[in-house]
């Protein structure tokens, strides 16, 4: 926990437009690592944005990142951002929208894509979800019972602001 409160500062400086951290400065060393900061799972690295955004606010802060929301394959990779998620909020069993996922059906109504252009493949809706046609872009629930319900997906505003991950490939 205290490693988490120390990192707190870190994202508020990210936020507030310090974004020369990001590219290249930490990467001096290695051949093929993640910028400072963000943290690496697998072939991928991860910042957790904290302050709440719209949708596309969110998702253009990756982009100036070189990365994107997230876009979800399957349960594994579902699983490790919940988990990753987990560690920064106090406590995750309360039911509230978690963070926004890539997925987002802007151009036509149920034709959900990723913002990364990754083929959708993989769906995990909540029960009775998606069930809005004004409600565009989707995001963890965080309700249900245990771990697998508490990921799955909800189509919501693209103007609510949520929490959120940018993801970008090791470089
Ligand atoms: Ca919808
Ligand atoms: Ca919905």
């Amino acid at each position: 926990m205290a490693s988490m409160i120390q990192k707190i500062p870190l994202m508020v400086l990210l936020l507030t437009g310090f974004i020369w951290l990001s590219e290249g400065e930490a990467c001096t060393k290695c051949t093929k690592c993640c910028p400072q900061y963000w943290m690496r799972v697998g072939e991928y690295c991860y910042q957790y944005f904290g302050n709440k955004m719209k949708f596309h606010d969110a998702e253009n802060i990756c982009n100036r990142f070189g990365g994107n929301l997230p876009s979800i394959r399957n349960e594994e990779e579902s699983n490790t951002i919940y988990q990753l998620w987990k560690g920064f909020v106090d406590d995750s069993t309360i039911v509230f929208s978690a963070y926004w996922i890539g997925l987002r059906d802007t151009i036509q109504v149920n034709k959900y894509e990723w913002t990364d252009g990754t083929p959708v493949h993989y769906y995990n809706w909540y029960p009775a979800e998606p069930n809005s046609s004004d409600e565009d872009c989707v995001e963890v629930v965080n309700a249900g019972y245990n771990d697998d319900e508490r990921q799955q997906w909800n189509d919501a505003l693209c103007d609510q602001v949520r929490s959120f991950f940018c993801r970008k490939p090791l470089n």
